[in-house]
């Protein structure tokens, strides 16, 4: 009888910390043991794959992603519900989604809306996924309830600073911050300054300029800069890990990385929109420039671009994820041009849905850039996400009897080269803000648990909905609060 269920063969395998030319037997959905190339016979696997010489890695982890979510930014609802969302991620080489699960602002409680969230995920999902809780109502029932969230197999939370359906007061940030801390919760941050967007919005309308490139003047880099350094003080004053999620300004990040130099646990994400895009990409005829609208905006140009890829270099971004914040564009109910009205024929910014679509192109995006060492790139793409929300090494890993046999295996080099366009894509969207980019690479494999879930030149998607499961997620394995003890005022 095979000793393996698959061998993945002939390929580079690539890992956080190590490259190698090794052969990977699988067995019973898990990594069983990485051998020097040629070191292993194909009669000993019940199936093998030929990787002709291509980088193997962990499947990506994909820390934020929006499905089946109701207007939270602005008008419209997001496009991609469960099914289309986790088949578009494996189709561009993520095998693990950590998804939102929203809390409205008249719900006091969390638990309910986990559980409405996994009714809409159970038995659709095409790839693994787990929840962040959206906290926009932080009164005594939700607090009480963070304990019964790690039960559950949750360890993070997402908050904001901003948007009139989710923004917390910062006494309600500290009430989150200091439940976080007892119950080992890593607390996400949307870090935008809610007063001065808002107040911006106004000197816009003031002067009746309400285009979807003026999206971009309303939320300033200070309203970002502001923010992130507010959010990193608070979680300094209760000595709790935090993640700056999707950050945009090169100086938001500054105060990041001066935050790490101080060894406080501040984590940063940022996501491929932030080296592709510019506020030139909202600045188009008509209404075309709000496919690019998202929060907070694409930046002014290479200089930005730089920044950006500098933090993902040297390590002050600790994630690279999507944001996938999918809305229809032709959609006059639910999508972007719900927005467009008599009164506002070219649609009104403020109103327009916040979000981009790109849980697909996000690997893709970022391997064609080359700017990254693969090592670094797997970190960012897949092993922190699985060590920051608590997966590490069921997922983000190559680790023999430990890691779930997710993989995704790349196209040996020069082999292929695109033209990105929407048809290849997976999601519910009639659109990607990358259409036309050539990109240099993309997934030819994905595994999910040791079995082929996308074979790109054979069907591409191979699996039914259904196979991808919830994953309870453990504590953060990534640096938590520099002091143990219990948190004591006297000591201010
Ligand atoms: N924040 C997100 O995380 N996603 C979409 C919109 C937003 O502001
Ligand atoms: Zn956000
Ligand atoms: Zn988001």
């Amino acid at each position: 009888m095979a000793e393996y269920d698959l061998l993945v063969l002939n390929g580079v395998a690539i890992t956080h910390n190590e490259t190698n030319e090794y052969d990977i037997a699988v067995k019973d959905g898990k990594i069983a043991k990485l051998v020097r190339r040629g070191e292993i016979s194909i009669s000993q696997a019940k199936k093998t794959i030929d990787a002709e010489g291509a980088m193997v890695m962990p499947g990506g982890v994909d820390a934020h992603v929006h499905l089946d979510e109701p207007p939270l930014f602005g008008k419209g609802s997001t496009a991609d519900n469960y099914e289309t969302g986790t088949r578009s991620a494996i189709a561009g080489g993520t095998t693990t989604v950590i998804t939102f699960a929203p809390q409205n602002k008249a719900e006091p409680s969390l638990l309910k809306c986990l559980a409405a969230t996994h009714a809409r995920a159970d038995n659709n999902c095409y790839s693994d996924y787990s929840f962040h809780l959206i906290c926009s109502n932080a009164g005594p029932l939700a607090i009480s309830e963070f304990a019964a969230l790690r039960e559950a197999g949750i360890s993070s939370l997402k908050i904001y600073m901003t948007y009139e359906a989710l923004q917390l007061q910062d006494s309600e940030v500290l009430d989150v911050l200091f439940e976080a801390r007892k119950q080992k919760i890593v607390t996400m941050i949307h870090a935008e300054n809610g007063a001065i967007i808002d107040w911006t919005i106004k000197k816009l309308e003031e002067k009746e300029l309400f285009a979807p490139k003026y999206h971009v003047n309303s939320h300033p880099p200070v309203a970002e800069i502001e923010a992130t350094y507010r959010a990193i003080s608070l979680s300094e004053f209760i000595d709790v890990p935090i993640l700056i999620v999707h950050v945009s300004s090169p100086s938001a990040a500054k105060h990041i990385s001066d935050a790490q130099k101080k060894n406080l646990p501040v984590y940063a994400e940022t996501c491929p929109q932030y080296f592709t895009l510019t506020r030139k990409d909202l600045d188009k005829p008509g209404f075309e420039g709000a496919k690019c609208v998202c929060s907070p905006p694409p930046r002014e140009g290479v200089q930005d671009h730089e920044g950006i890829w500098k933090g993902l270099e040297d390590g002050t971004f600790t994630i690279l994820s999507s944001d996938h914040c999918p809305f229809i564009f032709d959609n006059t109910e639910t999508g972007k041009s719900s927005v467009i009205t008599k009164e506002y024929p070219v649609g009104h910014f403020k109103y327009i849905p916040n979000g981009c679509p790109g849980v697909e192109t996000r690997l893709a995006l970022a391997m064609s850039a080359k700017r990254l060492t693969m090592e670094r790139f797997v970190e960012v793409t897949s092993t922190n996400a699985a060590k920051l929300y608590g997966l590490y090494p069921k997922k983000g890993g190559l680790v023999p009897g430990e890691s779930d046999a997710d993989l995704t295996i790349w196209y040996p080099e020069g082999m292929k080269e695109y033209q990105l366009n929407n048809e290849m894509l997976h999601h519910n969207v009639d659109y990607t803000p990358y259409e036309g980019q050539t990109i240099k690479q993309w997934p030819r494999y994905t595994i999910l648990r040791g079995e082929v879930v996308w074979d790109k030149d054979n069907g591409g998607i191979t699996k039914p909905k259904g196979y991808g499961k919830f994953l309870k997620r453990d504590t953060s394995s990534l640096a938590g609060p520099r002091n143990a003890e219990e948190w004591d005022v006297e000591k201010f």
